[in-house]
């Protein structure tokens, strides 16, 4: 008999030095078991987070000629996983991959900011085709700062009581995907926290992290990735979650009693055996 592992197509920019985007995801998805069919969107020498100017290739137009060479073949995905999109002409080409594939497991990384403030690159008409693509989603994966810009909402910096951050997940979710994901929100009740929802089975669901006072470029993108993995290998909406968490407080942890220079990203390699062992974490609670 042949088997075949999942197919994922992953449509992000490869960032040569940082850890971000298809350097962390592809290598996270191999050891998850699933198969990382990488779309780039760009190739940059470096993320955008602190290193200069980067060396720059802007792959926009590969996206469309990628998925008509894919249908030519009949191929089929068992997942479509978007992150860092840098024009609304890139968002298009997304929506088609999308559409081309709606039996796929639909994953939408909506990367446009971080503590607060939006990227640079992200224009107003971008949040605009983020939230149709968002629409169109099953699955989103948004820090805090994203969720309160797909909802068009001023960030707040106060923690979010219990009420609050369940209408946060409930208003995200009327916007079309019925599993919500926010990292990184910071709880009235003292401590850090990864929440979601999962709206077919009106749940909501809380893991709790520890606070590391540093914080490492491309841990969203390695959070989202282990998230789409453990749902493909069959994990439910809680242990899927706490699996990506332990795996980046792992990562964390072990790079900040390394110290050194943050713009490298975390030490994801001595992180790896973690993705082997298929233990099943059970960190959460209901929220
Ligand atoms: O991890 C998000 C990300 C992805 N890709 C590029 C980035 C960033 C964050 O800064 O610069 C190029």
């Amino acid at each position: 008999m042949y088997m075949q592992n999942k197919r994922v197509v992953a449509i992000h920019d490869l960032s040569g030095v940082g850890r971000c985007s298809l350097t962390v995801i592809m290598p996270i998805l191999s050891a998850m078991g699933v198969q990382a069919c990488p779309v780039p969107t760009a190739i940059l020498s470096t993320h955008t987070g602190g290193f200069g100017e980067v060396a720059f290739q802007d792959l926009t137009d590969y996206l469309p000629q990628a998925l008509a060479h894919y249908q030519r073949l009949g191929l089929d995905f068992s997942c479509i996983y978007s992150g860092f999109l840098g024009s609304e002409a890139q968002i298009d080409h997304c929506l088609a991959f999308f559409k081309a594939y709606p039996s796929a497991l639909a994953v939408v990384d909506p990367v446009m900011g971080d503590h607060g403030k939006p990227y640079r690159t992200v224009t107003e008409g971008m949040r605009r085709r983020m939230v149709e693509l968002v629409s169109i989603a099953d699955v989103i994966t948004p820090n805090l700062t994203e969720a309160y810009i797909l909802l068009g909402e001023p960030y707040q910096p106060m923690p979010l009581t219990r009420a609050q951050a369940k209408s946060m997940l409930a208003r995200l979710s009327e916007k079309g995907p019925q599993k919500i994901v926010i990292t990184g929100v910071s709880r009235a009740e003292g401590n850090m926290a990864n929440i979601g929802y999962d709206q077919e089975h009106n749940y909501y669901w809380c893991v709790p992290c520890d606070y590391v006072p540093v914080s490492y470029p491309g841990t969203g993108d390695i959070f989202a990735a282990v998230l789409t993995a453990s749902f493909l290998i069959g994990d439910s909406l809680p242990i899927a979650m706490s699996r990506a968490s332990r795996f980046v407080e792992i990562a964390i942890k072990t790079t900040f009693s390394y110290g050194g220079d943050t713009r490298f990203g975390v030490m994801l390699e001595s992180a790896m055996p973690f993705l082997m062992q298929r233990e099943v974490p059970q960190n959460f609670h209901l929220l």
